[in-house]
């Protein structure tokens, strides 16, 4: 998977992403990131990317043509990595979109190359929004600075779906959401601690009874946090 970030502060990108399961996955060419700040691809000379919004109100706009012109270069970048000119999918994050969820994860999954543009100021101009986004996604019901945390949270999602980002092969399967339910309370080592135990069930041994309890945990554990999630099933 090659993820494109276009955005006005690609540092924050690039270090949010490089360390960790994600920055592994890039090291092992599972991955690649390239953030482009859509500030190098303005014409104005005063480097402006944003202006005021016709019919007034607050706040400013990113301006349609820095906006396009990175679009061209990602596509550039694209079809001399791959030999492919095809118009990438691209990710506009904007509170007004559909909202994120591990379907929509897993559908990007599948894509080779995927774009994510990033809104700063009060938005961007309907027309570079036209020209470029295939998709709009929130990240949830409240408002940021910007679209550059949710495409980190979208990266990071995505990534750790596919196949050998995350160590242990089935990990990505076995948890909360992965079929409507959240996941069960989970133990290690020590056996008690502060007088507290592990649950007796999980040291018998008995796996039947273990995936039964597990089960139970995961039915009692999505009642009380997300009732809705069982009304869908
Ligand atoms: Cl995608 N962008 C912004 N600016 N705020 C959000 C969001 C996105 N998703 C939730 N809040």
């Amino acid at each position: 998977m090659n993820f494109y970030v276009m955005t006005l502060f690609p540092e924050m990108i690039e270090q949010g992403l490089n360390t960790s399961i994600i920055g592994r996955a890039m090291e092992k060419d599972l991955l690649s990131l390239k953030a482009i700040n859509i500030r190098d691809y303005t014409l104005d000379k005063h480097k402006r990317v944003d202006d005021y919004p016709y019919g007034g109100g607050a706040g400013m706009l990113m301006t349609v043509e820095p906006v396009l012109r990175t679009y061209e270069a990602v596509r550039a970048d694209i079809a001399e990595r791959t030999g492919k000119s095809e118009r990438p999918r691209v990710v506009y994050l904007t509170p007004w979109g559909h909202t994120f969820t591990q379907k929509m994860a897993k559908e990007l999954a599948q894509e080779e190359n995927l774009v994510f543009l990033c809104g700063h100021y009060e938005g961007i101009d309907e027309r570079a929004l036209e020209e470029v986004a295939t998709d709009f996604v929130s990240i949830g019901d409240y408002v940021l600075t910007g679209g550059e945390l949710p495409a980190m949270v979208m990266i990071d999602a995505i990534s750790r779906l596919i196949p050998g980002v995350l160590n242990n092969e089935d990990s990505a399967e076995y948890e909360s959401f992965t079929g409507n339910l959240l996941e069960h309370p989970q133990y290690t080592r020590p056996e008690e601690y502060n007088g507290k135990r592990v649950p007796d069930v999980l040291l018998s041994g008995h796996h039947a009874k273990i995936e039964a309890w597990r089960k139970e945990q995961s039915i009692e554990r999505t009642k009380k946090f997300r009732p809705d999630l069982l009304e869908k099933m």
